[in-house]
């Protein structure tokens, strides 16, 4: 396997101490060709499916930023497949990706949250190689209040073989272990592309200028441990015994002191959680008995980039990668984050407290 060519490091002067220091000027599109040439046998093809999907989030990025000024603020007054109300935003990034995918030439299937059904671009996997799942804008309820929000991408290969019928949900419905890529971005104080393809979790900011994501942290990695829980402690009280006890027990903690933190966008409690460490969790609850995250394009992105940063992520049960997917939009509970809290609710539900 072939290493990526060492970087020619771009020396700027840090005007607070006056020293010079590397600055490796990378954008994501020279990222990814330095990722694949660490797979010698790539064809490129996957490469270049990526690059759509991050160009689509640069058009939602730029609509983001002005909701307000470009009236697409509030919501459609339909209800999407999960029954929750849609919002313009939410339409927006949905046909962006969908169309933006559509053109790219080798996406064959597209899932989305949106759709009760996949988006069929090409039946032959000869040419459409790939499955794209995405939630076009996570967290879409905090877009009228200027909160965090985020699209999150999932990339699959197609099964093999030629069918005259096809069955786009079946081919869908993998484990997450299957994922050749996943990836999210965060409509933020700055927009933060992460993303991974089993090489590490790689991090870069959207430079407004240029329009171009710049490389600014690659290998992160998840803190081992972290005190900080997050979770909609609104619905505590029907939590499952063991991550009522779990919470008790992080409360009393003293030596570490926990602190507890809930945006209510996944992508922006996850991203907190990846960077600093700590526990996101939505459990079963009564009102979400199965949770309320979608496995395909939710649970499953995530499950791999925490993963791959030395975290973990759970059902409850086990791990969430291993889920045998049996439905596109199916929930699961999930506990996300630091190697040390995810074990410790496990810990409680071995004990079946
Ligand atoms: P609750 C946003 O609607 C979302 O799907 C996730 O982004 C977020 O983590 C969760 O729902 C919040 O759900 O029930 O706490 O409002």
């Amino acid at each position: 396997m072939s290493t990526a060519p060492a970087r020619t490091p771009v020396t700027r002067t840090d005007h607070t101490s006056g020293t010079f220091h590397e600055a490796r000027m990378v954008s994501v599109q020279q990222h990814i060709m330095e990722q694949q040439e660490t797979h010698p046998d790539a064809s490129g093809q996957f490469s270049w499916l990526l690059s759509g999907v991050i160009q689509a989030t640069k058009i939602i990025a730029a609509k983001v930023r002005r909701a307000g000024l470009a009236d697409i603020l509030g919501s459609t007054g339909g209800q999407n497949v999960q029954g929750e109300v849609v919002q313009r935003l939410d339409v927006f990034a949905n046909d962006l990706l969908i169309n933006s995918l559509a053109y790219r030439g080798n996406a064959g299937i597209l899932a989305s949250e949106e759709n009760e059904e996949p988006v069929v671009i090409h039946a032959s996997s000869e040419y459409g190689k790939y499955i794209v799942l995405f939630d076009p804008l996570d967290g879409s309820s905090n877009i009228d209040v200027n909160v965090s929000i985020g699209t999150i991408f999932s990339i699959l290969h197609r099964p093999p073989g030629d069918k005259t019928e096809i069955d786009p949900v079946a081919e869908i419905l993998q484990p997450g272990t299957k994922q050749i890529g996943a990836g999210y971005v965060i409509y933020g104080p700055s927009t933060v592309l992460v993303y991974t393809t089993g090489s590490g979790v790689h991090m870069f900011t959207l430079e407004p200028s240029s329009g171009t994501y710049m490389l600014h942290r690659e290998h992160v990695r998840m803190p081992e441990g972290g005190n900080i829980y997050s979770v909609n402690e609104a619905n505590s009280a029907t939590f499952p015994k063991p991550v009522q006890d779990y919470l008790a027990e992080v409360k009393a903690s003293t030596t570490p002191a926990y602190t507890s933190r809930y945006v209510g966008s996944f992508v922006s409690d996850f991203h907190r959680t990846l960077l600093k460490g700590g526990i996101f969790m939505y459990p079963a609850t009564t009102a979400a008995p199965n949770g309320k995250l979608r496995l395909m394009y939710e649970c499953n992105p995530m499950a791999l980039i925490a993963e791959q940063a030395g975290g973990m992520a759970v059902d409850g049960r086990g791990r969430i990668l291993e889920i045998d997917p049996k439905t596109l939009h199916q929930r699961s509970p999930l506990f996300i984050g630091s190697k040390r809290e995810v074990t410790a609710v496990m810990g409680h539900i071995a004990a079946g407290d």
